[in-house]
């Protein structure tokens, strides 16, 4: 039994496998949706509206079908079946990516999650996975599910921490060129140009006292 599941296939030669999903709740029913649809003409996936492999499938899909013209397929049943058949030649690229969905049709109750374009409801535990179970993006999205924003460390690929150990370190280097940069500008407009002046107020690391004239000599004083 499943709420939701992501099926990827690539590459896979010589294949013969079925398998069967089963939704959790009776009122349930599976809607299926491929992201990536690549088969050769001796590859073949069908799809049955049932809990076994057998009679009439409701899909055989192969080199023909793209995602355009397959679209969202949905069960009338709350079981679906999977029959993949693939020859030992092809491509490694030949495969696919199934995104497959329980939901219930919007005239049921909904205490979980409802999608925004068909009103079908999902399980909550399928809302902000990062897998677009709905189809329109609404499972995904920060205004109706609430999903969390995505913050610039996962934009990055980087961890919390790591992401503040950058952000303080650039801070700490902007105002140590900041302090660095008043100095200077204060050392290259400061009053006194006197260098002798200059090295003692550093040695006693004091503010330089402004430059004075001394006082013109009195010509008595020279006479005598
Ligand atoms: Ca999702």
């Amino acid at each position: 039994m499943i709420e939701g599941a992501v099926l990827t296939s690539r590459g896979e030669r010589n294949l013969k496998c079925a398998v069967t999903f089963q939704t959790d709740s009776i009122l349930q029913r599976f809607m299926l949706r491929f992201e990536r649809l690549q088969l050769d003409c001796n590859d073949h996936l069908f799809i049955y509206d049932g809990a076994y492999a057998m009679g009439t499938y409701k899909a055989d899909l192969s080199c023909r079908n793209t995602l355009a013209n397959v679209g969202t397929i949905y069960t009338q049943t709350n079981h679906v079946t999977l029959r993949y058949v693939t020859d030992q030649w092809g491509p490694k690229e030949n495969g696919f990516k199934l995104l497959i969905t329980a939901f219930k049709d919007k005239k049921h109750t909904c205490l979980h999650f409802r999608c925004e374009t068909t009103n079908f409801c999902v399980d909550r535990e399928l809302t902000c996975d990062g897998v677009n179970h709905c189809g329109d993006g609404s499972d995904e999205s920060t205004s109706l599910a609430l999903c969390p924003s995505t913050s610039l460390g996962e934009i990055l690929g980087i961890s919390g921490a790591l992401l503040v150990t950058i952000i303080a370190s650039a801070a700490f280097l902007c105002c140590a060129c900041g302090v660095t940069i008043v100095v200077w500008v204060y050392r290259g407009t400061a009053p006194c140009r006197d260098p002798r002046r200059r090295r003692r107020s550093q040695l006693i690391r004091e503010e330089p006292a402004p430059c004075r004239r001394p006082p013109p000599r009195r010509r008595s004083s020279l006479i005598r």
